[in-house]
């Protein structure tokens, strides 16, 4: 898969792709990253990528031109399977489902805004969709870009060393991970690790990590819960946990 991100600070968003899984993947040219300065393209001699906006107020607005122009060397070999993803907080709240659905295209083109804006225009005639991770601002769409592009590289084959391992994680299945626990064993009397854990039956422990991820869903993430069918023997472990956690 290949990943374009339009910034300006190209820099930011090359050097912490090289670290861990992502870095991994661009090691085996599972996934390449290319980068796109709008600053690249500006054609004044002051490399001009922002100005101020129309209607007054405060701070700077990045330009349509210059910003057009990336997208366009971007798409120079684009296959039809690319889109064009502007990232903000006006966008459409980013999900596993999505990302999972955004894994299989060949090509995504990332468009990392600065300052307080982007042209109105580049959205309406450039971008495809607009994308959001959550109900916050942050000061660019470069650590926006790096999360999206973490979380489609750990999709692709070939790139988790265990296969199951994405599947596996939290929300693939619509619910939150059930506990962990390593070495010690104990650290304080009333601090052990659960019993079930210790005692080699998988088949009891697979029963218990499915309770628990359940039963914390339940607890944190009722609204995760409400939008899920559950099996019988789910809604049994359920029940279970509800009645467990009575008894604390
Ligand atoms: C800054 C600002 C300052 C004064 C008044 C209004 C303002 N709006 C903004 C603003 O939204 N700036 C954005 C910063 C410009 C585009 C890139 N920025 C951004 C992307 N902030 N937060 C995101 C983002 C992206 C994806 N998911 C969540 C947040």
């Amino acid at each position: 898969m290949r990943f374009d991100i339009i910034t300006l600070f190209p820099e930011m968003v090359t050097e912490a792709a090289q670290v861990g899984v992502t870095g991994k993947a661009i090691e085996n040219a599972i996934v390449t990253l290319n980068v796109w300065n709008p600053r690249d393209y500006t054609c004044d001699r002051h490399k001009t990528v922002d100005d101020r906006p129309f209607g007054g107020g405060h701070g700077m607005v990045m330009k349509y031109q210059p910003l057009h122009d990336a997208v366009i060397a971007a798409k120079v070999d684009a296959k039809n399977d690319c889109k064009v993803v502007y990232l903000s907080p006006q966008g459409r709240p980013l999900t596993q489902a999505l990302l999972s659905e955004a894994s299989e295209l060949s090509q995504l083109i990332l468009v990392a805004g600065r300052y307080e804006g982007i042209d109105e225009r580049f959205i309406q005639r450039d971008c495809d969709e607009e994308w959001s991770l959550g109900d916050y601002v942050i000061s660019g769409g470069e650590l926006a870009a790096l999360i999206v592009i973490d979380a489609i590289t750990r999709l692709l084959p070939n790139v988790l060393g265990n296969a199951q391992s994405a599947q596996e994680d939290s929300h693939s299945d619509g619910l939150l991970d059930y506990p962990q626990f390593t070495r010690p064993e104990m650290s304080a009397a009333n601090d052990a690790v659960p019993d079930v854990l210790l005692s080699g039956n998988h088949a009891d422990i697979a029963r218990w990590r499915m309770k628990q991820a359940l039963g914390r869903t339940w607890q944190k993430r009722p609204d995760l819960l409400k939008k899920k069918t559950l099996s019988a023997e789910q809604e049994r472990l359920l029940a279970q946990f509800k009645v467990e956690v009575d008894k604390v």
